[in-house]
């Protein structure tokens, strides 16, 4: 392709995008990357994602909010590649002083990270809402996409396991998520906040990152009225598998298929969202699966190594979006 065919193109995709409003439900660090890789394309203005808060605690007087958190150091460049949650370049000689004088260590808690959740507890104590907060934190870092807790109420995620009901943090790092899940359960009657339903009814492409379906996206479609707005949505609904060729990228989620009985595939994940997605994104590395009849699919390379790789399926997944829209 020519230069100047190229540069039309871009400029083209640039032109139709800049109408276009995208909203990313996103948890963990899969989340964070594909938020990171649309918000490379998408003008911040244009561009909502609606965080999970179910792994949220109190811990050490603080109040923790993981997922907010590891969005938000992604966006502005500060996370901690290795980890996937807080921050690069820690230190952590409050923590290390915190276990020498017998306090809890089981969360490591870095000093810069300590940062954003003594300034969050102060300014919720001082009866600013969670998303004042994220909106607040979030200019600080120098971020212009909004990025919105799935309510201001708490929403605590439980994972009934083989030794009985755990809180999340307990069951995922407490227990290394080792502990058989048996159930998921979701506190019921939370709702979901006036940014939240605002930037869900403008929105025209709505994309379910590759989260873990079960304990980062469901608790996001718990929290009332998010899963009917979802599914009512005119906007063209986009899931992405969380799970490569059998396995989970990151984290629990394959496990959690295993212990639910689920086959551990992408067309498991997406007869999961059957009736919330319009398309749905799986990994090049998998299977073929049978189409369903009211289903889109994509084959593409969804693994996210670096913010190229982020920056490359955002834009694939943006391009399709578009071209199912204008039709
Ligand atoms: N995950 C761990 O496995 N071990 C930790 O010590 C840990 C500390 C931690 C501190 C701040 C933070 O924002 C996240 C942290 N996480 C840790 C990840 C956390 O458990 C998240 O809930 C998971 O990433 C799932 O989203």
């Amino acid at each position: 392709m020519s230069v100047r065919n190229t540069a039309r193109d871009e400029s083209h995709f640039r032109n139709r995008l800049a109408e276009i409003q995208v909203t990313v439900l996103a948890g963990g660090v899969g989340g964070a990357k594909l938020a990171d890789g649309i918000a490379q394309h998408v003008r911040p203005e244009n561009l909502s994602i609606v965080v999970n808060t179910g792994d949220d605690f109190d811990h050490l007087g603080l109040r923790i909010c993981p997922d907010l958190d590891t969005v938000m150091y992604l966006l502005a460049g500060v996370a901690n590649s290795e980890t996937g949650w807080g921050r690069s370049g820690e230190s952590w000689r409050a923590m290390g002083e915190v276990k020498r004088l017998g306090g809890p260590d089981w969360f490591a808690l870095g000093d810069l990270d300590l940062g954003t959740h003594l300034t969050r507890t102060h300014l919720l104590a001082d009866g600013l809402s969670l998303t004042g907060v994220s909106h607040h934190l979030c200019d600080v870092f120098g971020i212009g996409a909004d990025l919105l807790p799935m309510s201001d109420r708490p929403a605590p995620t439980v994972i009934v396991t083989d030794e009985g009901q755990l809180a999340f943090q307990t069951w995922f790092v407490e227990r290394q998520w080792q502990p058989a899940v048996k159930e998921i359960l979701f506190p019921q009657d939370v709702r979901t906040t006036t940014q939240v339903t605002t930037a869900l009814s403008k929105t025209h492409i709505l994309v379910i990152a590759p989260s873990n379906p079960f304990v980062s996206i469901d608790p996001i479609l718990n929290v009332y009225p998010i899963r009917e707005m979802v599914t009512d949505l005119p906007a063209m609904v986009v899931a992405v598998s969380p799970i490569i060729a059998g396995k989970a990228v990151k984290g629990p989620a394959a496990k959690m298929m295993q212990e639910m009985g689920m086959p551990v595939t992408s067309s498991a994940i997406a007869s999961y969202y059957d009736g919330l997605i319009d398309l749905f994104v799986s990994d090049v590395r998998d299977e073929d699966f049978p189409d369903q009849p009211d289903l889109l699919t994509m084959k593409t390379d969804t693994l996210m190594v670096d913010q190229g790789d982020r920056s490359r399926l955002a834009r694939e997944i943006l391009t399709f979006c578009m071209e199912l829209i204008e039709k």
